[in-house]
């Protein structure tokens, strides 16, 4: 069931859907309940804040914070600068996106060990987007054209597989073959 959510385009659509039915309930309630049963002026005291709505509000406040917080490790820019620090070996790759294809230095990598990916733009505005087999995003990289410093991240693989690239910014007619591959392999193995 899981799986058929973020692995399909409908899994996607479904969800999207989904959570916006609540939406789309509170709303119509509220038009219907304006036009029809009170259409008089809503009795609101800007001044008053009830019990509830503070009670939410800090609810809402500290989900936010909470879910912040627990992500920060997630974030590129912060899994780069640990993976930098750690002093481990760190696999260099160089990426260069051209419309409509990508040159890779290395498309053959070690699980468990930092790569870090510089990549750039020969032309016009694309991504260097990594899929996990499974079809997650697992990070994106914006490219830009005409910079002097590669853009750059690291990212270590965990499991061993095929990993599609794909570029994510729309970039002329055959974006949508602008696609290629990175294996990942057991360090072990
Ligand atoms: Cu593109």
């Amino acid at each position: 069931m899981l799986d058929f959510l973020y692995q399909s385009g409908w899994g996607a659509f479904t969800i999207m859907l989904l959570l916006q039915i609540p939406f789309v309930i509170v709303f119509l309630s509220i038009v219907y309940k304006k036009a029809f049963v009170d259409s008089a002026p809503s009795a609101t005291h800007p001044k008053k804040f009830s019990r509830v709505e503070v009670t939410w509000l800090a609810f809402a406040g500290a989900v936010f914070l909470l879910v912040n917080i627990l992500s920060i490790s997630y974030m590129p820019m912060v899994s780069t600068a640990h993976a930098a620090k750690s002093g481990q070996a760190i696999q260099e790759v160089d990426v260069t996106a051209r419309s409509w294809s990508y040159d890779i230095s290395e498309r053959t990598i070690e699980a468990g060990v930092p790569v870090r990916f510089s990549a750039k733009s020969a032309d016009t505005m694309h991504s260097f987007s990594v899929y996990h087999p499974d079809g997650r995003v697992l990070f994106t990289m914006q490219l830009l054209p005409g910079l002097k410093q590669a853009a750059s991240t690291i990212y270590t693989f965990t499991e061993p597989g095929r990993y599609t690239v794909r570029c994510l910014e729309y970039c002329g007619i055959v974006h949508h073959g602008m696609r290629d591959e990175l294996v990942v392999v057991d360090a072990r193995g």
